[in-house]
């Protein structure tokens, strides 16, 4: 712990990419958990524009599901302690996560590359609005304009929103330690920040309970649950 601490106090940048696992510990089940829990739905089936096109509603329902979710669910120990590290070093984090918890536990410098389940936008006039309600009523919700409203996250085969991509590369590419925390590290194009974070020379630390596609190339693996290895990071 004290080599990471030392290699935090000598970072002039340090940027960190979470995914699921540090939510995993505020009982949002991860993606590939999600999996298993919905009508036996795979959620690379639901979260494509064609699955929205075929079946608005039975999408809709998903989400609905999953925003009732983290609406009981708070921030743990993992979201603090990388809010605090923001206090204390030049740091940005990037997330793939849509729950909406390293901002309930304070994190500013955030990058949203997949979006946010609590934005909607309309899937003709793009006007978006943040809809905090866990229950939305009259499933699928519609825009002002008449048009269905779809939830304000990136889905696979959709682009990243280009700002913040663009944000989350340059974060990755000036970073001397780069954190990767609680993700498979299997969607893209957010895993290949590693690789970016690492040809441009950071030293890249993975936490992680489990290993993952790039445990091979990470220069520190800490094995173990993102809520007590971030606030022993942190302290
Ligand atoms: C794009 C928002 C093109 C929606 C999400 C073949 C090869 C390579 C790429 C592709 C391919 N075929 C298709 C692609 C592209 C595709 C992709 O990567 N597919 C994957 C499945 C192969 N990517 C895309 O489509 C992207 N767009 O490429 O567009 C394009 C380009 C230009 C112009 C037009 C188009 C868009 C991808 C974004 C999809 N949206 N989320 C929603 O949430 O509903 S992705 C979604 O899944 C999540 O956001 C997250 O990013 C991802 C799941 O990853 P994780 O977060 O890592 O979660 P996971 O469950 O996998 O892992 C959890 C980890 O935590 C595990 O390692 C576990 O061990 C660990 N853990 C558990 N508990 C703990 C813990 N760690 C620490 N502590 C704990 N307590
Ligand atoms: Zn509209």
């Amino acid at each position: 712990m004290d080599e990471i601490r030392r290699y935090l106090d000598a970072a002039r940048s340090i940027a960190a990419l979470t995914g699921a696992g540090i939510s995993a510990e505020s009982g949002i089940p991860t993606f590939r958990g999600l999996g298993g829990l919905w009508h036996q739905h795979r959620p690379e089936d639901l979260a494509t524009p064609q699955a929205f096109a075929r079946d608005p509603l039975l999408v809709w329902q998903w989400y609905d599901w999953r925003r009732n979710l983290i609406a009981r669910a708070r921030p743990n120990p993992g979201h603090f302690a990388l809010a605090e590290i923001e206090r204390r070093y030049p740091f940005t984090l990037i997330t793939q996560n849509v729950d909406g918890l390293h901002d309930l536990a304070g994190s500013r410098h955030l990058l949203k590359v997949h979006g946010d389940i609590w934005t909607l936008r309309c899937s003709s006039c793009g006007r978006e609005r943040h809809d905090p309600r866990p229950n939305i009523p009259d499933l699928p919700p519609r825009c002002t304009c008449g048009a269905l409203e779809r939830p304000g996250v990136v889905w696979f085969g959709e682009s990243l929103p280009a700002d913040t991509w663009r944000r989350a590369e340059q974060a990755a590419r000036h970073a001397d330690l780069f954190l990767v925390i609680g993700t498979s590290a299997a969607v893209y194009p957010a895993a290949g920040l590693v690789d970016l974070a690492k040809s441009a020379g950071a030293r890249v630390i993975e936490i992680n309970i489990e290993k993952t596609a790039i445990s091979p190339i990470v220069d520190i693996s800490l094995r173990g649950p993102a809520a007590q290895i971030l606030p022993e990071i942190a302290a």
